[in-house]
């Protein structure tokens, strides 16, 4: 267990060394790929340190420094570095390493994915290809040169400008390419093979053309329209909002199938997960466009954030990270509905970020201390991160922001840098003090604000006081700068009045001049990522939901009081809805609202989004009460529903654009009615008459979690329809883990046999077993244990072969903190199963130990 040692960011140190010209030559074979390095580097440090390569999973073939052999007792190689001594001023260093791609299961440094060639760098993955310093902080131009089969791989990609191509002998070929850009080598790629290519240009705000590529699978380039699309609105829109034009004259992205997460920013060469890239109505749901244009999106983005100006070291991950986020969540906002948009986004921050932050890997968005790096990539320094990004765009105004964008760029382009450097550039630019809103940088948790309201000389009075729960590592936490959006409801003229308050304290009263049953609705837009609590009347939350501007406000009212009857039934099992539950539900059906925003409002707490937010929770009982729930909502308003279901099929055909926000509904809708047994039909009907993914998937989705007689057999006919679509069979292995039943078991048993079930495909592993653990609560959350076991077992094989996409999965198992102890007795036994197999990884390991350590 303890031979892994963890870093601190308080141990930061400038490279000793730098490298001003990386020059490689990368001739590709399956087994044996001979990587040729060339490095100019230079010592910049006064002191007698060696340099110390970082390098894994490679054979040292040769050496030189300066063209010539140097003595064995000069360097020493171990299996993770390559150390030289008695270096000094500028050196050239020729390093030969050989590397197995084909054998590499862990999808980090260079691999096949399929017939491809491709890599994956970030966060430390080139070390797998070549000794190097690997660290964001050193920043090197690198010219690649890329040999290979010409029949095999016609296509010979890395970053920046092709510069030279040419045949060589045995049938081989090579391409050289230059990227001007220095930049660290986690941005590096390469990629070869054979793919249908979809090719644009597009034309900047300066004048320049830009040649757009998109590489896929044969066969699949219609398939690609959407993502160029995609790039081109978010090229558009970084000129129009950030006055940020793309700098090379190629973009190329290429998507491949066997990927650990989403996509990858690599200077001018994007790779992507196929997943983010591939798409048409047949085969791609109205989520996937949407996920497409926003992944697309975010790692163009990068190419400012986080490429022009990167990291300083890993620690300062969310420098690039929430700032992307926080820019392709304004980027969908324009795109799309901004109130759906922003709806979405809190609702995967307070089900997943919220239970992460709780949990025991819960870390600030800026970290302290790493074992894998890997392991923080993270909701927290994600999500968290962007909501932190927000808040600054709250402080500061649109414009204050964009000043603050503006001086950030002019201070730091081509560096390496750091969080603080950041929020200094927005201090700078706006003349502000933000020295207490840094603090949200360094402190781990979930903010706690409660709010009391008072009312006195003819004055409202609202305190807010802010704590943070303690965790072990930060037994003392400090208050926050929380930004605070809200909104008064004056009575009887139902006149809304904004306010934006700045909290810096633990406590702090505000007093204002209105009538004394006004109705306030604080954290508007969810101005904070914190938990609220605030008593409301039904009454106050009602009003909140008729009248407030703000329409995250509206619908954080009507899921208040959701949350409220959810909360209610699990104390008691009376057989009513409350009055309130039904009056907004009848309010909400006959609004006429967009139909997404619409659907969203209609939509019940999730069961992640009560584990959340309460404690204690005894998961049989919520999935009980949540069923409950919606079968009372389907017995009393079966009838407007029936309408609502009607009319939102009809206006499909009508209406192109709202055609996803009504095929949203009109599934939220059928969700209710399949409940009673009278209304199958209309899902089997939704299936068969299904033109696109949405609805069949959205059919197919409803009889299998309500075991509708027709269930069975609508699974075989999804399944020959779709049997040769990777992406198609991934959504159905998801679908089969929504059985309810505890047959669910064997069938996964089964499915696991299944000879399109690969363990080394990680798009298919989360498609079965991440689906299982996050989709199904009432099979995962089992008394038996069989479900915490399942996964434990899962978490097990995969952690030989992909430690990455392993230690994502375990994430349900190690979050028990707000089940009761029978689960998470349960959920510790299967983590200590675990813990038995040798040979674990750094990233299960950090993980389990951090979770044991808690009991
Ligand atoms: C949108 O951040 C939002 C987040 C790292 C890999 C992509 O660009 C990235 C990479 C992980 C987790 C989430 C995302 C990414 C990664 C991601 C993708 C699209 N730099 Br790990
Ligand atoms: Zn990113």
């Amino acid at each position: 267990m303890s031979e892994f040692t963890p870093r601190f960011l308080a141990d930061y140190q400038p490279s000793p060394y730098r490298i001003h010209q990386t020059r490689l030559v990368i001739d590709l074979d399956d087994h044996k790929t001979k990587v040729t390095s060339q490095l100019s580097m230079e010592k910049v440090a006064t002191d007698s340190q060696p340099l110390e390569l970082d390098g894994e999973h490679l054979t040292l073939v040769s050496l030189l420094v300066d063209g010539k052999e140097i003595a064995e007792s000069n360097y020493s190689v171990s299996d993770s570095s390559l150390v030289i001594e008695g270096l000094s001023g500028e050196f050239t260093l020729d390093i030969v390493t050989e590397i197995d791609p084909a054998n590499n299961t862990a999808l980090e440094g260079l691999y096949k994915s399929g017939q491809a060639y491709c890599t994956q760098c970030e966060a430390e993955g080139f070390r797998r290809i070549t000794y190097y310093l690997d660290r964001p902080d050193v920043m090197s131009i690198f010219t690649t040169k890329v040999i290979g089969d010409k029949a095999s791989y016609p296509y010979l990609l890395a970053n920046g400008n092709p510069v030279e191509r040419g045949q060589l002998e045995n049938g081989k070929h090579f391409v050289t390419w230059h990227d001007p850009f220095p930049k660290p080598c986690y941005l590096f790629a390469l990629v070869a093979g054979d793919f249908d290519l979809l090719a644009d240009t597009y034309t900047t705000s300066s004048g320049k053309d830009v040649a757009l590529e998109i590489f896929v699978d044969k066969g699949n380039r219609s398939k690609a329209e959407h993502a160029m699309a995609s790039l081109k609105h978010s090229m558009r829109w970084d000129e129009e909002t950030f006055g940020l034009v793309y700098d090379l004259d190629i973009y190329m992205i290429v998507a491949v199938d066997f990927f650990n997460m989403g996509a990858m920013e690599n200077k001018g060469l994007n790779v992507f997960n196929s997943k983010y890239v591939l798409a048409d109505t047949a085969s791609a749901t109205d989520v996937d466009f949407f996920n497409i244009e926003a992944v697309i999106a975010h790692e163009y983005f990068h190419n400012w954030t986080g490429n022009r100006i990167t990291c300083r070291d890993w620690f300062q991950l969310s420098l690039k990270e929430g700032l992307t986020v926080f820019r392709d969540q304004q980027f969908s906002a324009d795109m799309h509905s901004a109130a759906v948009t922003r709806i979405k986004n809190v609702k995967v921050l307070r089900a997943q970020q919220f239970a992460e932050d709780a949990g025991p890997m819960s870390h600030p968005i800026r970290p302290e201390k790493v074992m894998e790096m890997n392991n923080f990539y993270t909701l927290t320094v994600y999500e968290k991160g962007a909501e932190v990004i927000r808040m600054l765009h709250t402080l500061l105004g649109k414009q204050g922001f964009r000043a603050g964008m503006d001086r950030y760029f002019e201070k730091f382009d081509g560096m390496a840098v750091t969080c603080d450097d950041f929020v200094n550039a927005m201090a700078e630019a706006n003349n502000r003090d933000l020295s207490i809103f840094k603090r949200w940088y360094g402190q781990s948790g979930t903010p706690e604000v409660t709010i009391e309201k008072r009312y006195f000389d003819e004055r409202l009075h609202l305190t807010f006081s802010q704590v943070t729960p303690a965790s072990p590592s930060q037994p003392e936490k400090q208050a926050l700068h929380i930004p605070i959006k809200v909104e008064f409801i004056k009575p009887a003229s139902n006149e809304v009045i904004e306010e934006l308050l700045e909290l810096k304290s633990e406590s702090e009263t505000w007093s204002f001049d209105v009538p004394q049953s006004t109705v306030v609705a604080p954290f508007a837009e969810f101005s904070a990522p914190v938990k609220v609590h605030f008593e409301q009347s039904d009454d106050e939350l009602l009003s909140i939901v008729e009248h407030a501007k703000d329409s995250f406000s509206v619908w954080e009212a009507g899921q208040s009081i959701l949350r409220k009857e959810v909360v209610r039934l699990m104390q008691n099992d009376n057989d009513e809805i409350s009055e309130s539950v039904m009056r907004t539900f009848q309010a909400v059906i006959d609004a006429d609202i967009d139909p997404a925003f619409k659907a969203l409002m209609l939509t019940l707490p999730s069961f992640d989004e009560v584990t959340g937010s309460e404690q204690n929770v005894n998961a049989q009982a919520l999935v009980e009460v949540l069923e409950r729930l919606k079968i009372f909502v389907a017995n009393v308003f079966e009838q407007p529903l029936l309408s609502l279901f009607d009319e939102s099929r009809k206006s499909i055909n009508s209406d192109a654009q709202s055609a996803p926000g009504q095929r949203a509904l009109s599934s939220v809708v059928l969700n209710y009615l399949a409940v009673k047994p009278e209304h199958h039909e209309l899902v089997s009907k939704l299936f068969g008459n299904a033109d696109n993914m949405t609805d069949q998937l959205a059919a197919l989705t409803i009889a299998v979690r309500q075991q509708t007689s027709g269930a069975g057999t609508l699974l075989q006919k999804f399944e020959q329809q779709w049997i040769n679509d990777t992406l198609v069979m991934d959504k159905w292995f998801s679908v089969n883990t929504n059985i309810p039943s505890s047959d669910l078991f064997a069938h996964m048993e089964a499915l696991k046999t299944r000879p399109d079930f690969e363990m080394t495909n990680p798009n298919r592993v989360r498609a079965l077993v991440g689906a299982f653990a996050m989709q199904n609560p009432k099979q995962f959350h089992c008394k038996s244990g069989q479900g915490y076991n399942f996964l434990a077992n899962m978490v097990v094989e995969m952690d030989k072969l992909n430690p990455q996409v392993a230690s994502r999965l375990i994430t349900p198992l190690i979050q028990r903190e707000a089940f009761s102890g029978e689960y998470q007795k349960l959920m510790t036994q299967a983590l200590e199963t675990i813990i038995q197999s040798p040979q674990l990884s750094k990233d299960i390991t950090e993980k389990l130990n951090a979770a044991l350590a808690e009991q």
